[in-house]
């Protein structure tokens, strides 16, 4: 099951001490829950001196374009989503295919805290604390079969009750897709909270998708539906504009975006003042991730 990854982060110097103070009591209270893994991955993160962004950071600033285009949108109107009742539709290549009730998926997976690094295509960055649990165990509940090579994720979709789907933005509902190898590789997480709390509409509630060595639009939100497949599926920004965004989209500072460069982010909550960082190979998960990867072209495949 879990705890096949430990955590390895390095030193950040953007934080909220009083967020953070705060937040160590909270998860205190919760450890006898269960609710953090045995890893007590924020003991270790604390020591490595990682400091994850805000909570009000994480939760104002977002894209979740169903909701429009603006960082703020989100936040305003993203509280417009049923996200009760929620079933996640698990169908293709499964040997258990159906409709799962969030509830029984929450009661099934071992949740534990993940702080990763969140890199935006756009070149703005954050860390985050997400709760959740790993994909592949998901995936083997459902049970996948042999000819399986491709996993398909889509977004719920309510034109009531998402404003920026009158706009053709994207070819709504939003989809995105992996490799069956990267859905099942042990950083690839679902979260369903962020500091110990139930995540946020805007940040994807009730469950979202987590890929931390892939830009953030990869990061499918709200998913009602799980695919697996034996061809690579369509996903939202390739369709939207192929010449940009690619099926992979791993982070690459080496491989520049034809409209700015990519070698450099801007850490949200920084401060006005702060200078841009490097933007590392594969986020700062090549250790872990760059063998799925072993003679590719990363800049023709990207
Ligand atoms: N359904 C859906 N998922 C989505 C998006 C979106 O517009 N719709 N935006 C993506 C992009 S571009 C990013 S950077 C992240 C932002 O996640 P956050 O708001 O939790 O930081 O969500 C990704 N997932
Ligand atoms: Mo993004």
């Amino acid at each position: 099951m879990a705890h096949r990854w430990k955590n390895t982060l390095k030193p950040s110097d953007v934080t909220d001490e009083t967020l953070w103070l705060n937040r160590r009591h909270l998860l205190a209270g919760m450890a006898g829950a269960g609710l953090m893994g045995a890893a007590g991955l924020p003991q270790a993160a604390q020591a490595q001196g990682l400091a994850p962004n805000a909570w009000e950071d994480i939760t104002s600033y977002n894209n979740f374009y169903e909701f429009g285009t603006g960082k703020d949108d989100p936040a305003k109107y993203a509280r417009q989503m049923t996200i009760s009742p929620w079933s996640i539709r698990i169908d293709g290549l499964v040997d258990k295919p159906g409709d799962y009730a969030i509830e029984d998926i929450l009661a099934r997976m071992q949740i534990e805290e993940r702080i990763y690094r969140f890199r935006c295509v756009e070149a703005w960055s954050m860390v985050v604390p997400w709760n959740g649990f790993e994909l592949a165990d998901l995936l083997a509940m459902a049970g996948v079969q042999a000819n399986a090579r491709y996993v398909a994720f889509e977004t719920y979709l309510n034109r009531d009750e998402m404003p920026g789907t009158r706009y053709p933005v994207l070819d709504w509902p939003y989809v995105e897709g992996l490799r069956l190898d990267e859905a099942m590789h042990p950083l690839t997480i679902m979260a369903s909270g962020i500091y110990g709390r139930d995540i946020p509409a805007q940040n994807g509630a009730p469950l979202r998708l987590v890929v931390p060595w892939k830009y953030g639009f990869k990061s499918i939100k709200s998913v009602v539906r799980i695919t697996l497949t034996d061809r690579q599926p369509p996903t939202s920004w390739n369709k939207a504009n192929p010449r940009e965004y690619g099926f992979y989209s791993n982070v690459n500072p080496q491989v520049d975006h034809p409209r700015w460069s990519q070698a450099q982010e801007r850490r949200i909550g920084g401060g006005l003042f702060a200078s841009r960082q490097p933007t590392l190979m594969m986020n700062g998960y090549a250790d872990e991730v760059a063998s799925l990867y072993q003679g590719m072209d990363l800049k023709a495949q990207f």
